[in-house]
């Protein structure tokens, strides 16, 4: 087993891995940018290295220096978490020239996969159902022949493309041409491909996935699918497990067409393999497959009672699955909410800033994995999500209910979040009926206007203004935790705790070093 594991990322994906990685007797090497450098994930790590300036390119994405870092810190493994470097082939095969074994699915795979084209074929290879559409790439003139066999409205797909980048939808043949040629040039500077195919445009539909394990022996089993339909520019903002419009028989048919997938394409370690699932006939198509760890894994933890940080990491040493899928048994119901710095009340714009306070849900059935604390600065360069929260219980209307208690308990005050937004959504006839489809949120959900008890946060959030004010008034502007890049954090940390510059020890004072 790996002795040291170095997780290239930020934030509570970091903090997730790392929780695993400690549970497994594995030591832990954070790397953070400057503006991380007072992140819990910087102050969980066995080990700490400053990589580079806020800007990803600049330090999560900068794969030859946490490369240099894992072999200075002498690191046998790296987590890449999701986004930054974990679907870069390059970094994958860097890792494995340098003797460090990659936390994820071989690179070839991952090529495979990140050809839409490429992976349409192997699956229909596979008896996967695919969307009906073109075998292959297709020039303007091949689309012009082959689009009304298709049927319009129809979509034009970047095979190099896949979450929701390089799509186009063409409503009639007197379009399709230019279409073909626009999306090809687009798709070319985009993605250095060009290369586009066509499918059947389904509408209404939703997207279910299915979460895979492989091991690298030919081992595969699926853990169960996730709804994850609500969603708003394809940005995903709750997901949950069992679907609610998903039957057994459609499950053990969905479950069964994702193993053939991953072993069509050779695939180990965890995947995520995409459906679209059209409720009115009940079928579902194959749309593509995410070769990482997903932001929303922790629902299907939840239901399977796996540890999949654990299995990835398992898998990634050589050892086997160990477990069937007869042995995955799939138990009542979860659902995670992403809570966002973004003001649902001002078309969700990014709400940067510091948090002034953080308190967070806790209780039977509530999980939370957040990056964040009272006092913490949200960088610019960054996704805006904080935290997510995941509720379970026996069934749908519990983990509707529980989920909804545990939004009341979250506070977080000094930066706008989506909290009154997953609280209308859970209130929603639609969303409380399962009758939500991937255009629901775009086209018709609306914000309330906000509510009259929304006073009593606009209260606290002064109260926290004053408090602060005040507090930076005496002591000059400080930072709650005083850090620089190398710098001592634990020392800087525990400086606020025991009170350092603080002239008084009565509850007053204490309060106030609580709430910065
Ligand atoms: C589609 C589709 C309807 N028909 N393909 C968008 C993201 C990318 N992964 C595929 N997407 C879609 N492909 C056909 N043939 C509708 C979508 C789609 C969508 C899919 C999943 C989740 C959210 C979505 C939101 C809008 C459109």
């Amino acid at each position: 087993m790996f002795k040291k594991i170095l997780v290239a990322n930020r934030g509570e994906i970091a903090l997730r891995i790392m929780r695993t990685a400690r549970e497994m007797g594995i030591g832990t090497v954070a790397v953070y940018s400057t503006v991380d450098r007072n992140m819990l994930h910087v102050r969980y790590a066995d080990e700490a290295y400053h990589i580079g300036e806020g800007p990803p390119l600049e330090s999560y994405l900068n794969y030859h220096k946490i490369l240099d870092v894992a072999k200075r810190a002498g690191a046998d493994a790296v987590h890449p978490g999701y986004g930054f470097l974990s679907e870069r082939t390059e970094f994958a095969r860097a890792c494995t020239d340098a003797g460090i074994t990659f936390i994820g699915p071989s690179p070839e795979s991952v090529t495979l996969l990140g050809d839409k084209v490429l992976a349409r074929r192997t699956m229909m290879g596979a008896s996967v159902p695919v969307v009906p559409g073109t075998e292959g790439r297709v020039e303007p003139d091949e689309a012009m022949r082959l689009a009304p066999g298709i049927g319009f409205p129809l979509m034009i797909k970047a095979a190099a493309g896949g979450g929701g980048k390089g799509i186009r939808l063409v409503r009639q043949e007197s379009e399709i041409e230019n279409a073909v040629r626009v999306a090809s040039s687009e798709a070319q500077s985009a993605f250095g491909d060009g290369g586009v195919f066509l499918e059947r445009y389904l509408s209404p539909v939703r997207h279910v996935e299915v979460q895979v394990l492989a091991d690298q022996q030919g081992n595969a089993v699926a853990l169960g699918e996730r709804e994850c339909s609500v969603q708003r520019r394809h940005q995903k903002l709750l997901e949950e497990s069992p679907s609610p419009v998903i039957t057994q028989s459609t499950r053990e048919k969905m479950m069964a067409a994702a193993v053939a997938a991953a072993k069509a394409s050779g695939y180990y370690n965890a995947g995520t393999v995409e459906f679209l699932y059209d409720p009115n006939v009940d079928e579902f198509f194959f749309l593509e497959v995410n070769t990482r760890l997903q932001v929303e894994h922790p629902v299907t933890e939840w239901l399977t009672g796996r540890d999949l940080v654990r299995d990835q990491i398992r898998i990634a040493a050589g050892e086997p699955l160990g477990f069937t899928q007869d042995d995955v048994v799939l138990r009542g119901h979860a659902i995670e909410c992403r809570i966002a710095a973004e003001d649902p009340y001002n078309n969700y714009l990014p709400s940067l800033g510091r948090i002034a306070y953080v308190s967070e849900p806790s209780g039977p059935g509530v999980r939370v994995d957040s990056s964040i604390f009272s006092g913490v600065e949200i960088p610019y360069f960054y996704d805006p999500m904080l935290a997510k929260l995941i509720c379970w219980a026996a069934d749908r209307p519990s983990a509707i209910a529980r989920m909804k208690r545990a939004l009341h308990e979250y506070i977080i005050l000094g930066v706008h979040t989506n909290i009154p937004f997953h609280l209308q959504l859970l209130d929603d006839p639609r969303f409380i009926n399962g009758e939500v489809h991937t255009g629901f949120l775009d086209s018709e959900f609306k914000m309330d206007e906000p509510a009259a008890h929304d006073e009593y946060s606009q209260i606290a959030l002064l109260a926290a203004a004053v408090l602060s004010h005040e507090r930076r008034s005496r002591n000059g502007a400080q930072p709650a935790f005083i850090a620089g890049p190398g710098a001592k954090w634990r020392e800087a940390g525990r400086d606020r705790l025991v009170g350092g510059r603080s002239s008084s020890s009565s509850q007053g004072s204490r309060w106030r070093r609580s709430i910065d």
